[in-house]
């Protein structure tokens, strides 16, 4: 059983980072794979996804029957429907419900945070004060992180217990706050530490440091020291 996927490049292709953990953190690195785009512009992802419309964004998975998976929370729920025997969520009613709350936010909401922060593998800028608006989104991504550890009781690094599929899906985030220093709560640093040293996360971060640079994702701010 081989599944297809396409990531983007993988320093700055944030949803890309959470498809490549689904398989790569949960087991199934020998049964996917990966075909790296490197589009230059959004129309250059369509054109290189053109043999697998309607997908036109990335990451895309293709399952082994041609399912065309062109959204990152249909390639975690298809996965976990067909691996049942892997964890993907939580098998804790109480945990499972809330990560895939958190999940679903996440991948719903923080279009600040997303749109005019990169993820940017090959830099860290000096701290960012970060205007009201992404202020705002960052406080509302700590209240989800903390009220995931009280709700489950999660005394280890991971939001809702054992690393589940919310926290492949958060990665990315965790991402942008080391890039760029974001001012956050010791636990939240904490978390954003867990990631940067997961050793799934730091084969994609050395994979990335080979991808090449795309000038559009680099901002423009001081920087601190080479990733
Ligand atoms: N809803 C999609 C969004 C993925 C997405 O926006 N990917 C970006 C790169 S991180 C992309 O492919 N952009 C190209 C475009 O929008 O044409 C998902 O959840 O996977």
């Amino acid at each position: 059983m081989t599944y297809t996927l396409y990531i983007g490049n993988r320093a700055y292709f944030s949803w890309s980072i959470a498809a490549y953990l689904m398989f790569e953190r949960f087991g199934l690195s020998d049964q996917v794979e990966t075909t790296v785009i490197y589009p230059n512009t959004e129309a250059d992802v369509r054109r290189h996804l053109s043999d697998v419309a309607p997908a036109r964004t990335l990451p895309t998975v293709i399952t082994p029957e041609g399912a065309v998976l062109n959204d990152s929370m249909a390639i975690a729920e298809e996965l976990a429907s067909r691996h049942p025997d892997i964890p993907f969520w939580p098998r804790d009613p109480l945990a499972r419900g809330t990560a895939r709350a958190l999940a679903n936010e996440m991948h719903s909401s923080f279009g600040g945070l997303r749109g005019h922060w990169p993820v940017n593998l090959h830099t860290t800028y000096q701290p960012v004060t970060p205007p009201k608006e992404i202020a705002l989104e960052l406080d509302r991504l700590e209240q989800l992180w903390s009220h995931a550890r009280q709700t489950t009781s999660a005394d280890g690094p991971w939001l809702c217990g054992a690393y589940s599929l919310v926290d492949a899906i958060f990665a990315p985030m965790a991402s942008r706050l080391a890039t760029y220093g974001f001012h956050t709560r010791p636990t939240s640093r904490a978390y954003v530490a867990a990631h940067l040293s997961d050793p799934a996360y730091r084969k994609w971060h050395d994979l990335a440091q080979k991808d090449p640079a795309m000038p559009r994702f680099v901002l423009d701010l001081p920087i601190a020291a080479k990733s």
